[in-house]
């Protein structure tokens, strides 16, 4: 199976809740590095730019507000089959729809707050990634 690289953050349901570490836990424990990280409040502009695709649906605004309300925590896994796996961690979109024990079960609230983003596929991956971090912030294992 491949290495792959997937874009997470850690909304801002999830981050007033104090719960990255928590959350770095999950990721560590299934076999995936966390190989570039920052915490920051998005700009609205920013946060249209990354849900672009999401643009003509009815939850567009909400979600925007909801995503530039306070700090969020953006970083690359990279490991096998790391898309999926986080996707995986993560649970429905949801929290209602998620699996015990998953992220989205344990600390979201609701389809809005639901505490995590996760790349859906390979290419939205490498562009989301590219989107938040230049190559030289990426800092994959070397020992
Ligand atoms: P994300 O992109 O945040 O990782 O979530 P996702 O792939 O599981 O879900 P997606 O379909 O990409 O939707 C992006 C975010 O929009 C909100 N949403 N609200 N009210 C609704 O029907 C609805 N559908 C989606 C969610 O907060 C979702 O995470
Ligand atoms: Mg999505």
């Amino acid at each position: 199976m491949a290495v792959e690289r997937t874009l997470s953050i850690i909304k801002p349901d999830a981050v007033a809740k104090n719960v990255i570490g928590e959350i770095y836990s999950r990721f560590e424990k299934a076999g995936l590095r966390i190989v570039a990280a920052k915490m920051t409040q998005l700009s609205r502009e920013q946060a249209e730019g990354f849900y672009a695709v999401h643009r003509e649906r009815p939850f567009f605004n909400d979600l925007v507000s909801f995503m530039i309300s306070g700090p969020v925590m953006i970083q690359v896994l990279e490991g096998e089959n790391a898309i999926a796996k986080n996707r995986e961690l993560m649970g429905a979109t949801n929290p209602r729809d998620a699996a015990p024990g998953t992220i989205r079960a344990d600390f979201a609230v609701s389809i809005d707050e639901n505490a995590v983003h996760g790349s859906d596929g390979p290419e939205t991956a490498a562009q989301e990634i590219a989107y938040f971090f230049k190559s030289d912030e990426i800092r994959p294992r070397t020992r």
